[in-house]
């Protein structure tokens, strides 16, 4: 039996070409290198420390193959589990390892976890506007690059911000000071969302699908009245209507409408969603690869969503880096219960230190061939692109009550 070979060395660089991003590199005595992303939008240096004190020093000598087995050794051995924070850390590692594993078959990664199920994967992208009518131009900006799935947001009277999309900041002053705020009004915007989506229907008819994203704002019952008055525009889903701590407020939403719906970018393990999926709560499951443990968990996630046909609808929004989405549409080309994948393209400078073979075509994505998950990233050109503090927005009610952005 050939002597294995060992990692020798492993580390994380934080670079900001367009917005930050937080990447693992593993190399190993063979030769071979791995990366994996370990962004998390607003606390970056949270993950590096965490990887680069605390796992990356215990990973030197280990056996690159033993991917389940580094996973449980970070998993079990951090006592203090689960979270955002550590199960991004464990992501960026894991990824690489399946990346270093993909390439020593000389294999894509989706014929490691089990060969294609599909060639290719619907995907769908956003459209926002400060009024109706920008949205749904918006809306057609991107039927006309040939997107079948859109995501659509608008503005609400009286509110100053569009809900959901970042502000833009001065980034000439270089590290954020403090985050955005935004404003809500939870009565104005159930008032004024079925309007977006009548609009949408009389512009677009019955066959563009249709998504929107509440953004963890209301109360189940207020939900619920959102899922009842989107019905008649027959939506794909409805994202993120509750926040999700709380999974068995999810009967509530469930109970009152037939409005598909979608749940679990902010989830990081299967325990923060085993409810939902159990009960059939909910349509799809977005818990992806970078913020969920990596792909050893979130295969996991996926097979116990299959059991109760819930279908999976990854996050991909661009503050998850091009590697993530290599290896979501790895997952997506294997998992017999992919249903959509979220694209929302990354900046332009992005392409300066992430090179990928995974491709947009009228609608979908592509997985490439390429042996590992097909995502290449310059170390070199990412040290032009030195880290800058940017925060996720913050949101508040008109009275100043503090709210879910
Ligand atoms: C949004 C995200 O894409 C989505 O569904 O919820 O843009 C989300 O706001 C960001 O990923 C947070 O970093
Ligand atoms: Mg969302």
């Amino acid at each position: 039996m050939s002597k294995p070979d060992r990692i020798t060395a492993a580390r994380v660089i934080v670079a900001s070409p367009g917005r930050n991003y937080v990447t693992v590199k593993i190399e190993t005595a063979s030769g071979l290198v791995g990366i994996g992303d370990a962004t998390l939008n607003g606390r970056e240096l949270a993950v590096a420390a965490y990887l680069t004190e605390h796992l990356l020093p215990a990973l030197i000598g280990r056996d690159p193959a033993r991917i389940e087995d580094t996973w449980q050794y970070f998993y079990r051995g951090a006592y203090w589990r689960r979270g955002p924070v550590t199960m991004t850390a464990i992501a960026g590692i894991d990824v690489a390892l399946w990346d270093i594993k993909a390439k020593a078959a000389g294999m894509p990664l989706y014929q490691l976890l089990g060969g294609a199920s599909r060639d290719r994967m619907l995907c769908y992208t956003h459209a926002d506007g400060a009024s109706i009518e920008d949205a749904l131009d918006a809306t057609d900006a991107k039927r006309q690059q040939g997107f079948r799935a859109v995501r659509i947001q608008a503005g609400v009277p009286g509110l100053e911000r569009v809900y959901g999309v970042h502000g833009a900041h001065d980034t000439a002053a270089g590290h954020q000071p403090a985050p955005l705020e935004g404003d809500w009004d939870t009565a104005a915007y159930l008032r004024h969302t079925p309007g977006l989506f009548e609009a949408a229907r009389t512009r677009f008819g019955p066959d563009l699908h249709l998504l929107h994203d509440a953004h963890h704002r209301l109360s189940p019952n207020e939900a619920a009245q959102l899922g009842r008055s989107l019905e008649p525009y027959g939506l794909f889903w409805v994202e993120d209507p509750v926040p999700a701590e709380d999974q068995t407020a999810w009967r509530r939403i469930r109970q009152q409408t037939t409005t598909p719906l979608a749940v679990g970018e902010v989830f990081n393990s299967i325990w923060d969603a085993q409810t939902l999926i159990t009960e059939r709560l909910i349509d799809y499951i977005r818990s992806t690869i970078v913020h969920a443990g990596g792909v050893t968990h979130v295969r996991r996630i996926a097979e116990l969503a299959a059991l109760y046909n819930v279908r999976t609808g990854f996050h991909g929004a661009n503050d998850l880096s091009p590697i993530t989405m290599g290896a979501a549409l790895h997952f997506g080309r294997w998992a017999p219960n992919f249903g959509i994948q979220e694209y929302a393209s990354h900046p332009p400078e992005a392409a300066e230190i992430f090179g990928w073979d995974w491709r947009y075509e009228a609608g979908d994505l592509y997985s490439g061939e390429t042996p590992g998950h097909g995502v290449t990233f310059d170390e070199a050109a990412a040290a032009r692109f030195p880290y800058e503090r940017h925060y996720l927005d913050v949101n508040r009610l008109k009275d100043g009550t503090m709210w879910d952005w």
